[in-house]
């Protein structure tokens, strides 16, 4: 399938020229996600359109204000299909299926977006689409509301861990005092994306920390979250928030693995974070998933072991071909 590229500019004069849009968020909804589409949303009609967002019934009470007043009323016809933060139509949420077939414009980041919809503005070198966003907002209304940028600076933020992960750039960081000069309100926002814990996530957290395996003289752990985990910490998907940099935070780690038990002992999801010349879409894609260099996953229908030693394997062949053995 053929996509055509825009550029920020072209994307800015396609809103310009267009109207009556609906912004589509991805399936299990991150703050960029969310924030991008509540963001643009926002900016479209401070331009004067008419855009909503497609309700996301997985949208978690953390993100939900981010998205407040956006919603599609029943009924709402639509004439262009816009989608945020979304690489592929399988990361559709259920009730967006049929929406996904005609996709008028993709605003994304991956390098794994597979041109699904007519037109993309792709920039895979933006950390967050949060930033894609804000460049076509400044492109066509020339300035932005606090509101628009509270919404973008809860992207921004989340999709770069407070702006500490690998993929923060310069323009990252511009973009962020941007926003805040716009009225972002990023001390209160930090306190509560990145300085507030759960007691639920604080007791969770404790037995991630005791379960950690460590592999290859400690270049490798993993962390294991199991059904049982989940259930007596009563935590849910908001507690987990980011949890996969867990443990690539400890110290001589380069692959940080999270293994995940979903709804059944054999339905998988994994998350991949790498450092340095470890490439976690190239670990991915053996499973069929994918993302950033530095970012990826996938879920497959095996048990949390038989995960876990096809890693191992492909990481040690990963560190062999390193080694040059
Ligand atoms: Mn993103």
């Amino acid at each position: 399938m053929g996509t055509t590229m825009l550029t920020i500019a072209e994307t800015a004069a396609w809103f310009k020229e267009r109207d009556n849009f609906l912004v589509l968020t991805h399936r299990r909804p991150d703050g960029d996600t969310l924030g991008s589409a509540g963001a643009l949303v926002q900016g479209l009609r401070e331009a004067g359109k008419t855009a909503h967002a497609l309700y996301n019934p997985e949208t978690t009470p953390r993100y939900a204000r981010f998205v407040e007043g956006c919603w599609a009323p029943d009924g709402y016809i639509s004439e262009h299909i816009v989608t945020v933060d979304t690489a592929s139509c399988s990361l559709s949420p259920l009730n967006g299926e049929e929406y996904f077939n005609a996709v008028s414009l993709c605003i994304d980041h991956h390098p794994s977006n597979t041109h699904y919809a007519e037109q993309s503005c792709l920039k895979v070198d933006a950390a967050s689409c949060g930033e894609i966003v804000y460049k076509i907002l400044m492109a066509l209304s020339d300035g932005i509301s606090a509101k628009s940028a509270e919404r973008l600076y809860v992207a921004v933020s989340t999709d770069t861990g407070c702006f500490l992960f690998g993929n923060t750039t310069a323009d990252t960081l511009r973009v962020a005092s941007l926003l805040v000069e716009a009225g972002a309100p990023h001390r209160q926002l930090n306190k509560l994306l990145f300085r507030t814990k759960t007691r639920s996530r604080t007791i969770i957290e404790s037995m991630i920390y005791s379960g950690l395996e460590f592999y290859f003289d400690g270049a490798v752990a993993i962390s294991t979250i199991t059904r049982a985990m989940m259930e007596s910490s009563n935590a849910n998907e908001d507690d987990l928030d980011d949890i996969a940099s867990l443990p690539g935070s400890v110290e001589g780690v380069i692959a940080g693995i999270t293994l995940r038990e979903m709804a059944s002992a054999r339905d998988c999801k994994v998350s991949v974070r790498t450092s340095q010349s470890v490439d976690a879409h190239a670990i991915s894609s053996h499973f069929g998933g994918g993302g950033h260099k530095f970012a990826s996953g996938f879920t497959v229908e095996k048990t949390l072991a038989e995960v876990k030693e096809e890693l191992l394997e492909i990481l040690g062949a990963c560190f062999a071909a390193q080694n040059g053995n």
